[in-house]
């Protein structure tokens, strides 16, 4: 960079401005905005990059152009968006912008069929190119592929993975119901796992792996759909202008007089978990006999009992989970123990729970009941497109990106150690494909460097001392308590790069907590601090002891089936003695693992999805938020990783349709390999700077810039050059 050159600056708003250098300081520079002449302002050095000649120019894959940063990136995405052109490769990865209107044929069969076999970049960017090469790669490699979606909520990841499904069942179907039934799953799993949020009226509220499997012939044979990380919170609690899943509006709205009358529906203003209103508890110190009769702990104050009994809704509960109304009442309202105190050791008891208790309780319960009704609704799903025997799968992964928020919990805790996960896969393979490459294209080097985040998955997941388990440890105790977990997490990782306290005026100022209640990591996409409260909570599964008896002796034989497998013992005697624990943490890990495990064994292929501006609107491009989604999506470091390779690459060919107009008649009859050549060594350029593959030459980070300078620089220096290449010829 130097003065007077056009340069990319930061701007608030935009992301980045353009703008020229006019003074250099020793670290920061004085710029002058293009469309603010004579007012400068100060830049840190290292936020600043150079710009493209011509600032509108865009190009379908980015590596095309000179100067590979996040502005040129930026500005290329913006470039193109305003075109409707919403799809932009970076080497093989695609961005998707969502362009929140329907671009005319963008979708239509006829671009389905268009696609059709044809290898990437020979076509514009598209969902589809990447669908047609996992199937080609999967068919010629005879290797399963996957492809990963990736995006903040209302990005497009749901609606991109739609069209590859869509895509490859119309393209490699047999034409027969099988596909039709994968694409048609998706209905279904929206209604009972997406709901509306203030980010996405349709916002997924799990991550799924849908797996397409072919057969030998490499026709579509079947479909698996693996699901993770449910939201349960949202079923008791949504926040302002947010709903519950759409199926409960759905059958409120819409379901038959019989199924009316059989669930007892009538419209969402009259049940609390739609709209604030059904089942409530209340203190009480006296009353309910049942209470009284079995209290026998020190807890003789502060029970509680149902408030609303005199509407049918405790009725209408009971009947529909088939319990006993009473059984379910008492097991609402107190949990079983076993003595321990006075001898007579080992004696269950009833112990009446406080109102927050109750009401907890009660949340669990609906939770259970529907987290199970979905694995449910899933296996299901499933049984729908069984196959007997595959030969390889193509997978789309759709799940929540990085997640950064102003208050974040457990959920985001779970949602980043995923995307740190898929981050590590993502820069593995993103350094793979650049060496394999390198290699394709003999250029023999085999020098890309990353920094590497194991230490940020080691600090989540490993055994004893990572979080997952210090937290797991301490929902074991026989007390446990956010603070103390938060506590061992510090005092295990004093001095861990990627752990830090949080300052008292991130937390603790407006909210009654102690200002060390959270921890800090240091994620490859950012910080974010972490508020530790109700993580003991979020992580235990298990419904209170009297709750999980009573459930999996339901005279409803669905209901006992929903709560089976997680209820061995019925003995009460025997499981009050434990505490029940299933960590939602360590299940998450496992199930990751598993993930990870297979993505390994797969070729893949990656979308980053970017939503354009937080209003929801078309042709709206918010430059400084689409810039931070570029950062949380690994792109700016995909772009770091390749600085230390070679990033820019341009085909022969192409250098000479760029640069033959300058040269003599007699050159440029040459071909395009030896043509370059010839020019190339004519300029004397640096030979580190620059590597000749079989079909393109790759430069070194800046060189391709500072070789087109030097072509379109002065006439003169141009003959000389001339002379340069005829001598070099002879
Ligand atoms: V979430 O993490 O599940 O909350 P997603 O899945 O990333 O989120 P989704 O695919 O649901 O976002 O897209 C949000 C909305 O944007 C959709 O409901 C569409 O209205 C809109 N959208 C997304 N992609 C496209 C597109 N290619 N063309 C037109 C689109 N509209
Ligand atoms: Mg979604």
């Amino acid at each position: 960079m130097e003065d007077g050159k056009p340069v990319w600056a930061p701007h608030p708003a935009d992301g980045f401005q353009l703008g020229t250098i006019v003074d250099i300081g020793a670290d920061s520079l004085t710029i002058e905005p293009l469309k603010q002449k004579g007012k400068t302002f100060l830049a840190p050095i290292n936020q600043v990059f150079p710009a493209e000649d011509d600032p509108n120019k865009h190009v379908e894959d980015n590596c095309s152009l000179m100067y590979l940063n996040e502005a040129t990136l930026l500005n290329n995405v913006r470039v193109r968006y305003s075109k409707d052109k919403i799809y932009t490769f970076v080497a093989n990865i695609l961005i998707a912008v969502n362009p929140y209107y329907d671009i005319p044929k963008l979708y239509s069969p006829e671009t389905i069929k268009q696609y059709r076999g044809r290898s990437l970049g020979t076509l514009p960017p598209h969902v589809y190119a990447i669908a047609d090469k996992a199937y080609r790669d999967m068919k010629v490699l005879k290797m399963s592929q996957s492809i990963i979606v990736s995006g903040e909520s209302g990005a497009g990841k749901t609606e991109n993975t739609k069209f590859v499904l869509r895509y490859l069942t119309t393209s490699y179907g047999t034409g027969q119901d099988i596909d039709e039934r994968i694409v048609e799953a998706n209905p279904l799993l929206e209604a009972f796992g997406n709901a509306k949020t203030v980010r996405n009226n349709n916002s997924s509220r799990f991550g799924k792996f849908v797996e397409i499997h072919f057969n030998e012939k490499n026709a579509v044979v079947g479909g698996f759909v693996s699901h993770y990380l449910l939201e349960k919170s949202r079923i008791c609690r949504q926040g302002p202008e947010e709903r519950n899943y759409h199926i409960f509006y759905r059958l409120c709205a819409g379901a038959p007089e019989d199924i009316r009358q059989k669930f007892h529906l009538s419209s969402p203003d009259t049940f609390r978990y739609l709209n604030r209103g059904c089942t409530r508890f209340f203190a009480t110190k006296d009353t309910d006999k049942n209470i009284m009769q079995n209290r026998k702990s020190p807890e003789v104050e502060g029970g509680c009992a149902i408030k609303n009994q005199s509407s049918q809704t405790l009725e209408h509960c009971a009947e529909l989970l088939g319990l006993d109304q009473e059984d379910l009442r008492v097991s609402l309202t107190t949990r079983v123990m076993l003595t321990t105190a006075g001898g007579a050791k080992g004696t269950v008891i009833k112990v009446p729970l406080k109102v927050e208790q109750a009401n907890n309780a009660r949340d669990a319960l609906a939770k259970a009941v529907y987290s199970r009704l979905f694995d449910h609704v899933v296996t299901r799903v499933n049984q729908c497109f069984p196959f007997d025997s595959s030969a390889n799968f193509i997978g789309v992964l759709d799940i929540a990106g990085f997640e950064y928020f102003e208050h974040n919990s457990f959920e985001q805790f779970c949602i980043n150690y995923c995307n740190e996960k898929l981050q590590q896969f993502f820069n593995e393979r993103i350094l793979k494909e650049e060496q394999e490459l390198y290699q394709r294209e003999g250029l023999g080097v085999n020098e890309v460097h990353y920094v590497d985040n194991q230490d940020c998955i080691d600090l989540v997941e490993a055994k004893l001392v990572g979080i997952l388990d210090i937290l797991d440890e301490e929902n074991r105790l026989p007390q446990p308590s956010d603070q103390h977990f938060t506590d061992t997490v510090h005092n295990k990782h004093k001095d861990h790069f990627r752990l830090t306290v949080p300052r008292k005026s991130k937390l603790a100022v407006h909210r009654n907590v102690r200002d060390d209640e959270g921890f800090i990591i240091r994620h490859f996409a950012g910080a974010v601090c972490y508020e530790t409260t109700k993580f003991v909570e979020k992580n235990n599964d298990a419904l209170h002891m009297s709750l999980a008896c009573l459930v999996s002796e339901s005279k409803d034989r669905f209901i006992r089936e929903l709560f089976e497998n997680s209820n061995n013992s019925k003995d009460v005697k025997q499981k009050a003695g434990k505490l029940s624990f299933i960590s939602v943490g360590n299940k998450f890990k496992t199930q990751l693992n598993i993930l990870l495990e297979k993505l390994r064994s797969t070729g893949s292929s990656f979308i980053r999805c970017i939503k354009p501006n937080l209003k929801m609107v078309s042709h709206q491009f918010e430059g400084a938020q689409i810039l931070s989604q570029l950062q949380c999506s690994g792109m700016v470091s995909v772009l770091d990783l390749m600085q230390g390779g070679f990033p820019s690459r341009a085909p022969f060919h192409e250098l000479y349709n760029m640069y033959q107009s300058y040269m003599p008649p007699k050159l440029t009859r040459l071909d395009p390999r030896l043509f370059c050549k010839a020019l190339f060594k004519a300029l004397g350029l640096n030979e580190n700077d620059y590597k000749f593959g079989l079909t393109r030459v790759f430069f070194r980070p800046g060189k391709f810039a500072e070789f087109d300078q030097i072509m379109k620089s002065d006439p003169d220096h141009l003959a000389e050059l001339v002379k340069k290449v005829n001598k070099w010829l002879i």
